[in-house]
């Protein structure tokens, strides 16, 4: 069960001077039944998100698309990070009464990692999944977690609930989501993050030509997989929730603006007028992080006004455009 993630991806930025690079991921037991995997268990586990970061919002969607909301427990930090204490960032639970998670009594989401390891020496990041019988990371694997949710937690599913990972398209699914990861998700961080004139142009380069082509994709199918939502669907939303509130200019990904592609932007709102999407997305959070804590240039702190959220709800017409006949 623990291997779902494909290596066969060539990233064409990561040898270039300046080029931003992912650390690896420390927590990675897998869930499952077998010895040494997370049992899945009602009530067990803790999701810990920011509401601004796509990686653990995509975890959100799934867990409310499949039902998960009683069985997985959820505790939210604050957008803005405070300023390094004993020389590390956190992210805090600010947004809770006295600053403190009610359920795993910390204040920062470091004491939960440092108490696991102490000498944990990776950054603290979200999604992280704490087993709440013992207060400590079990895993911080943000690229394969919605497999499991999807896989080994099917019994827990509510009754209805959609299949996201559906066995005859898994292959393709896991494919298509590693270019997602690298040229989308990612690929507006290297972008962003990178340190070089160089790197910033290969990153944007690839950012665009892949969405030139999941425009084109998305002319020929509702969803990426024809009529079924999947997990690339959310893979995909997640970067475009936040590509023209945060990534256009915190990131310098200004060719085009989402709402600039047709097939993409109607997508896009098609996906947002699903609850799931909607309520995980939290436009207010994304602004304040991506503006405030990604954005070096911004030294007054201003949060743009824009985008017009209102245009979210527009109509979209995919409904109509790839009705099921028959
Ligand atoms: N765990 C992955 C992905 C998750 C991730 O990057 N999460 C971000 C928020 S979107 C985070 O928590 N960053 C905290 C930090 O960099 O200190 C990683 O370390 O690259």
């Amino acid at each position: 069960m623990a291997a779902f993630q494909s290596v066969t991806f060539q990233d064409e930025t990561k040898n270039i001077a300046g080029a931003f690079i992912r650390q690896q991921n420390h927590f990675v037991t897998p869930f499952g039944t077998e010895e040494g995997e997370l049992p899945p268990e009602a009530g067990r586990y803790r999701l810990i998100w920011s509401a601004a970061c796509p990686w653990a919002t995509r975890q959100m969607i799934v867990r409310s698309l499949l039902g998960l909301e009683k069985v997985i427990s959820v505790g939210t930090v604050d957008p803005v990070r405070p300023q390094p204490r004993d020389g590390r960032t956190d992210w805090a639970f600010t947004l809770d009464p006295d600053g403190v998670d009610p359920i795993l009594k910390v204040k920062y989401l470091s004491d939960v990692y440092l108490k696991t390891d102490p000498d944990y020496k990776g950054r603290f990041t979200v999604p992280a999944i704490i087993d709440i019988t013992t207060g400590k990371v079990v895993n911080n694997d943000y690229f394969n977690l919605s497999y499991y949710w999807e896989t080994v937690w099917k019994d827990f599913h509510k009754p209805g609930a959609p299949d996201l990972f559906p066995g005859h398209l898994r292959k393709d699914i896991i494919a298509l989501n590693d270019l997602i990861f690298h040229e989308v998700n990612n690929g507006v961080y290297k972008a962003g993050l990178s340190r070089s004139q160089g790197a910033y142009e290969k990153a944007y380069a690839l950012v665009f030509k892949r969405l030139d082509w999941l425009d084109g994709r998305l002319s020929t199918g509702r969803y990426l997989f024809g009529d079924t939502l999947t997990d690339s669907d959310i893979r995909l939303w997640v970067t475009l929730a936040r590509f023209d509130a945060a990534y256009y200019n915190a990131f310098r990904v200004n060719r085009n603006r989402l709402t600039d592609f047709p097939n993409l932007w109607a997508y896009a709102r098609d996906l947002y007028q699903i609850p799931a999407f909607q309520e995980n997305t939290w436009f207010d959070h994304i602004k304040t992080h991506y503006h405030l804590c990604c954005d070096a240039g911004n030294i007054f702190g201003i949060i743009p006004k824009g985008p017009d959220l209102s245009l979210w709800d527009t109509s979209h017409g995919r409904d109509k455009l790839f009705a099921k006949t028959g």
